[in-house]
């Protein structure tokens, strides 16, 4: 019996054994597999960003610290950006949602975790950032924010000033572009909107006191009909082009993004238009957003992915974009190499008062981004 049972075991030891060398030898396999995989990637990296949104060596320059090529391509809105992503099969390897958009793509499943033992430069971030990150990518898992803003009202103060005459400028910000009072006069330097339901829907219930999403459905319909008193006074609507509108003097107030004011300001002082164009800070706060790098599951190039995303952590890459598109960024090493008149911008690097009145970035549920997509579409042809 003694025997028997030794031999028993002798021979279950040897199968266990052999059966342990292949699983090692399988797993020996699929990781040289996977190696060679990482090794033979093409030299090829597809970035899916907004417009105006990057320096003019940032690419340039990656290409030749890594001999990789890079398609870049540019959106205006995240509902684009969105569409393509559910479509699958984007061929992108970078894209840049808003982290409340982003939120959305995480859950559909649309996204790879990082793999952070490739991202040597992620220390360089501001835990701060991280920590506001986390709320919408729990452990900051998927997402590294590019840079960041709010939306508010922008200016260009010689126009306002002289389109509203004697009527002095409002405390609330947010009034110059929803109270008829003053898009009455407005007017007649023309009014832009940013061409996204979620972006004016928020914002405007924002101004009317209520929660920004997902709030009941008379809120909406009350944002609605206070958008349709001002809807005569708006003369475009536009996302990607309010930059160039303000700087050539076209529209004089805008509701967008604060970067793209300043840009616009920038930009008039290079075209020698000189519009003083600025990004107010509504008392009441304006909504943060935060554009983030994401790479999609079906990434065909996941390693040029995390190179990339590690180049853009480098402190100098960074500042050069941030000084290029006077958006605020979220790397804590970067601040020694932006441009003194970018850090004293108290419109980009807010104070920590102003940041504090912020609306968080938050996202609708799809019931309600579809009760926001007809009202928009409403609200666009005024009827
Ligand atoms: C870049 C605009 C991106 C800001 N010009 C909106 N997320």
């Amino acid at each position: 019996m003694r025997l028997l049972n030794k031999s028993f075991t002798k021979k279950y030891l040897a199968t266990l054994l052999a059966g342990l060398t292949i699983i090692s030898l399988a797993s020996c396999g699929k990781k040289t597999e996977e190696k060679q995989k990482v090794v033979e990637e093409e030299k090829v990296l597809n970035i899916y960003n907004w417009s105006d949104y990057i320096a003019p060596d940032t690419i340039a320059n990656f290409e030749k610290e890594t001999g990789i090529k890079v398609r870049y391509d540019n959106f205006d809105n995240n509902e684009i950006l969105h569409a393509k992503l559910m479509a699958k099969n984007t061929g992108y390897d970078i894209v840049v949602p808003s982290s409340n958009w982003a939120k959305l793509q995480m859950e559909g499943g649309l996204f790879q975790k990082l793999d952070k033992s490739k991202l040597t430069n992620y220390g360089n971030l501001d835990t701060g950032i991280l920590k506001q990150m986390s709320v919408l990518d729990p452990g900051n898992e998927y997402l590294v924010d590019w840079l960041w803003s709010y939306n508010t009202v922008g200016i260009n103060e010689d126009k306002v000033k002289a389109a509203l005459g004697d009527t002095p400028m409002p405390d609330n910000a947010w009034d110059l572009v929803f109270d008829p009072k003053y898009t009455n006069k407005l007017k007649s330097c023309g009014i832009t909107f940013l061409d996204t339901p979620t972006d004016v829907f928020q914002a405007a219930l924002h101004y009317l006191g209520k929660h920004v999403v997902n709030g009941p459905v008379e809120d909406y319909q009350q944002a609605f009909d206070m958008l349709m008193k001002v809807r005569p006074d708006i003369k475009r609507f536009s996302s990607g082009g309010q930059i160039d509108d303000l700087a050539s003097g076209n529209v004089c107030v805008a509701y967008g993004w604060a970067g793209d004011f300043n840009l616009a300001r920038k930009r008039s002082i290079e075209n020698k238009s000189e519009q003083k164009i600025v990004a107010l800070v509504p008392k009441t706060g304006g909504l943060m957003f935060m554009d983030t790098m994401a790479i999609p599951a079906d990434a065909p190039h996941p390693d040029n992915a995390h190179k990339f995303i590690n180049y853009v952590l480098q402190p100098k890459v960074i500042a050069a974009i941030t000084n290029t598109v006077t958006y605020a960024n979220p790397n804590k090493a970067a601040t020694e190499f932006l441009d003194p008149e970018i850090k004293a911008n108290k419109s980009i690097f807010l104070s920590g008062e102003d940041v504090a009145k912020l609306v968080p970035p938050s996202v609708e549920d799809s019931k309600t981004k579809r009760i926001i997509t007809r009202l928009f579409t409403q609200f666009k042809t005024g009827t």
